[in-house]
């Protein structure tokens, strides 16, 4: 297969300006009528060429002018017309079978409801269309069904609706904002539906409207709250009112990924917009939250201003996500949530980044562009726009970003030109800042200082790295901000001086392979506390001494680099113990630490959790290799015997002292609370007596919401044994007729590192309740265990890597995108021993050799081999 590349943009040959649609729904049948109005874009002679896939043609007609088949062409990928007239009418209809679309792309049934999913290319499987995000026309759609049927829904406002004859009815839609075909959608089935309304700053009423399956509808009054903030925070923070009188939101059941920004009807998996207290986990809420802010976010960055092509999926992508990440920081405070946020980008870009699947934040080539919507896309594209802002400062940030909406507002545009906004608002030249878009690969920074008491000056010298990438062997250094702040010995802040100024902190922007900054009227030797609030996506390696990790796990004021030093502490720890040389009185220090951190009154719950937490197993064998993922379980699960002896009185008190009264609340203080709890006593049970294996059943049996459930459930799992058993089957029992719990047990089980557990996992493929055509079930069982076991996914028999390539090879017979998701975990083979790395690349040779594999999981594993 022959790939798609950055530099063979071409403007569209043909603009397509208005679109009328009809559907005539059944659920075999379908019925589409399309009548564009199209124009030559410029002088040529060219045909015209539209996608589409998967359609049965009925006709085509010019201008009410039938064609004959030999003035069109009609193959599996396109609909060629040569010479058509410079300016004409098109109108199409074609048959198609939602049905028995299980790829779940283009027009598919979900619960016998009509649903869509679009981006990026699936409107051409619905009707013939320039399916290219630089197209952008103005809509209107006519939906008619049997009123069984009961909500007809499309994008924009409701223009009309009424009765047909024979039992059936109609709904007509326009949308008065031009819009390229992947930010269109339609629905039509039986739903519930939650009502509000917001005024905007300006004024207007907003209808807002939640569809929910049937019976459903109150658990969606905490999605209706977040989309409310959501409007709100976006008119504070960026200046950005809606649009459109109404704005919409379903839920769907089956749903490749998270959610759909859709013009004015963005579709949701489930299990991202429904909570309530006995089903959801405070995880579930905090996502919900995040998820809905990020779509309606896209309304203005990625509807209102769309991409030119899809090289540029980042331009909305990194972009929302970082205005997502803002506003969950501003709901649920800056500090615990920047640091979930590197949690994340660690475990899923890094890896990514370090593999051989990198690829830059704005790459320049793909097979199939489904298997961009990355880590590196999102979570790396939002780490640049955050640096963009540091280097810039906010408020020069704030006007870049009113230049880039003023300027780009209802067009399709580029990363250069986003790029451009800030350059000319802030008079710098960017030219260099770019190459974070261009250049793959997580850089390693240096950092080492040098105090001079005589002369009460520190030196920083810093210098970056950053090693070859596929296709990219050589690097250039790239434009870093390290944010810089000293302490004491008690960990108190040393203020200084910068080039004459007094300071308590400051950027450091390493520009060139090598800086050396020199601090002044520095008092005594400090401890530097560096890269703050990661101020840039590296990986960093400094000369300090583990006493000064100590300091800053003590007392740092920058919440993050408090918690990076207790991580950092951790990591050497383990890894020194998976390497055979353990340093037990480097473990008893740490515990300790931790004991003291605990204490500190002032700290919100939320972060001590995350203090409570190690560094994942992933992250360790990212740090270390090759990487032995059992002697790496043995050694974490070692130092969280530690600690849990070491604090278990702190432990217990904190599970008796949190314990919830009164009625559930979702805000984050509430979570925050809920999160210690559960985090002590899981620690507790990391070294387990029957005092524990009584408290942790207990604390499942009483669970009066999903949260506790889950984490008495977890507890017991770490137990084993008759509990967890009897736990377990207790739990399926409970919540059998409830899909997006049920999604829970399977990943619970997925997840357990046990010996024995294995067989389980291999076997729940075989339950009643496992369905390998939901996507949230198939990643409840599969991408759980292929992503959060290392310990049982790398067994040595290599029986793990064979299910994940039964799976994909499964899957892929009917959803390619969904299954080339799954490839991702086999693409670490480099990093682990030879023996574990030559079972997985087995497995991805088996998957490239199997008959009729997809472009997306041959790009994805043939990539991985190479
Ligand atoms: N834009 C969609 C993702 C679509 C994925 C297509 N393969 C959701 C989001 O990022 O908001
Ligand atoms: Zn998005």
């Amino acid at each position: 297969p022959q790939p798609i590349r950055l530099s063979d943009y071409r403007p569209p040959a043909y603009l397509i300006d208005t679109v009328h649609l009809t559907f005539d729904l059944a659920p075999n049948t379908t019925r589409v009528k399309a009548r564009l109005t199209i124009r030559r874009n410029g002088d040529h002679a060219e045909p015209l060429v539209l996608n589409g896939e998967k359609l049965k043609p009925i006709s085509v007609a010019i201008d009410g002018r039938e064609l004959a088949e030999a003035e069109r062409t009609i193959d599996a990928e396109v609909l060629t017309i040569p010479n058509p007239p410079a300016a004409f009418e098109l109108a199409t209809e074609v048959e198609i079978d939602p049905e028995n679309n299980k790829a779940l792309d283009g027009l598919y049934m979900s619960g016998g409801r009509f649903c869509t999913q679009c981006e990026a290319e699936g409107f051409r499987k619905i009707t013939w269309f320039a399916d290219r995000p630089d197209v952008l026309a103005r809509y209107t759609v006519r939906i008619e069904a049997p009123k069984s049927f009961q909500r007809l829904l499309s994008n924009g406002n409701l223009m009309e609706a009424g009765d047909l004859p024979g039992g059936r009815h109609f709904a007509v839609w326009n949308d008065p904002f031009p819009k390229p075909c992947y930010l269109f959608a339609l629905v039509a089935g039986e739903l519930d539906e939650l009502v509000d309304s917001l005024v905007t700053m300006s004024g207007r009423t907003i209808d807002l409207r939640i569809y929910v399956d049937p019976g459903m509808a109150d658990r969606a009054t905490y999605a209706m709250d977040a989309l409310k903030r959501s409007m709100k925070w976006d008119e504070e923070a960026f200046g950005r009112e809606y649009d459109l009188d109404l704005f919409m939101i379903v839920a769907v059941r089956d749903f490749n990924f998270g959610a759909m920004e859709n013009k004015g009807l963005n579709i949701f998996n489930a299990s991202l917009l429904l909570a309530d207290p006995a089903t959801a986990t405070d995880l579930d809420y905090e996502r919900i939250e995040s998820v809905v802010a990020h779509e309606y976010f896209h309304n203005w960055t990625g509807d209102r201003i769309t991409c030119r092509d899809w090289f540029q999926l980042c331009l909305k992508e990194g972009l929302t996500v970082f205005r997502d990440q803002s506003f969950s920081a501003d709901m649920r405070g800056e500090a615990v949530q920047r640091i979930k946020d590197v949690k994340a980008l660690r475990a899923r870009q890094f890896a990514e980044d370090q593999g051989p699947l990198a690829h830059p934040v704005r790459p320049s080539s793909y097979l199939k562009i489904d298997n961009f919507y990355t880590a590196t896309i999102y979570e790396k594209g939002a780490e640049v726009i955050r640096m963009l802002r540091t280097l810039i400062g906010p408020e020069l940030f704030r006007k870049g970003m009113d230049l880039y909406f003023d300027r780009w507002d209802g067009h399709a545009t580029t990363v250069e030109e986003f790029i451009r906004c800030f350059a000319e608002v802030s008079g710098q030249d960017l030219s260099d800042f770019f190459a974070w878009y261009e250049q793959a690969g997580t850089p390693r920074l240096d950092l080492k200082h040098a105090y001079d008491a005589a002369a009460r000056t520190l030196t920083l010298e810093l210098s970056q790295k950053i090693d070859p990438t596929p296709g990219q062997p050589d690097k250039r250094p790239l434009p870093t901000p390290v944010r810089v702040g000293l302490l004491d010995a008690e960990g108190r802040t040393l203020a200084f001086q910068r080039d004459g100024q007094a300071m308590d902190e400051t950027v450091v922007v390493l520009k060139d392979a090598k800086a050396s900054v020199t601090l002044t009227d520095v008092d005594q030797a400090p401890v530097v506390s560096a890269l703050r609030g990661f101020s840039a996506p590296v990986v960093m390696t400094t000369d300090a001494a583990p006493k000064d990790r100590y300091v800053q796990l003590a007392g740092d004021p920058d919440l993050f680099n408090r918690w990076e030093a207790g991580q950092d502490l951790a990591r050497d720890l383990i890894l020194a113990r998976a390497a055979g040389k353990p340093d037990e009185v480097g473990e008893e220090r740490y515990a300790h630490a931790v004991q003291r951190a605990l204490a500190d009154q002032a700290a919100d719950p939320a972060f001590k959790a995350l203090l409570l937490a190690l560094p994942s197993e992933s992250d360790l064998a990212l740090a270390r290799q090759p990487a032995d993922p059992a002697a790496i379980h043995a050694a974490r699960d070692a130092l969280r015997q530690r600690l849990s002896l070491h604090l278990d009185e702190d432990l217990k008190r904190l599970h008796i002292g949190l314990q919830g009264l009164g009625d559930f609340s979702p805000d984050a203080a509430s979570a925050g609370r809920r999160a210690l709890r559960n985090a002590a006593l899981d620690l507790l049970a990391a070294n387990p007596r029957s005092e524990i294996a009584e408290l942790a059943d207990g604390h499942y049996r009483a669970a009066l919401n999903m949260t506790d459930a889950m984490g008495g459930l977890s507890a017991l799992m770490q137990i084993g044994g008759e509990a967890f058993e009897a736990a377990l089957a207790d739990f399926f029992d409970r919540w059998k007729s409830e899909p997006l719990v049920i999604d829970k047990w399977f990943a619970l089980q997925a997840r357990d590192p046990a010996d024995s557990a294995l067989g389980r996992v291999l076997g729940l493929t075989a339950h009643p309740a496992f369905d390998q055509k939901n996507p949230n079930r198939l990643r409840a069982l599969v991408s759980t265990f292929a992503g959060f076991n290392p310990a049982r996914f790398h067994d040595p028999s290599g029986a793990g890597y064979r299910f994940l390539a039964d799976q994909i090879l499964a899957v892929d017979g009917f959803n390619p995108m969904t299954a080339a998701r799954l490839v991702e975990p086999l693409g670490g083979w480099r990093r682990y021993t030879p023996e574990l790395g030559a079972l997985m690349k087995a497995q991805l040779q088996r998957i490239v050799e199997a008959p009729g594999l997809s472009k997306n999981v041959y790009e994805l594993a043939s990539k991985a081999l190479a």
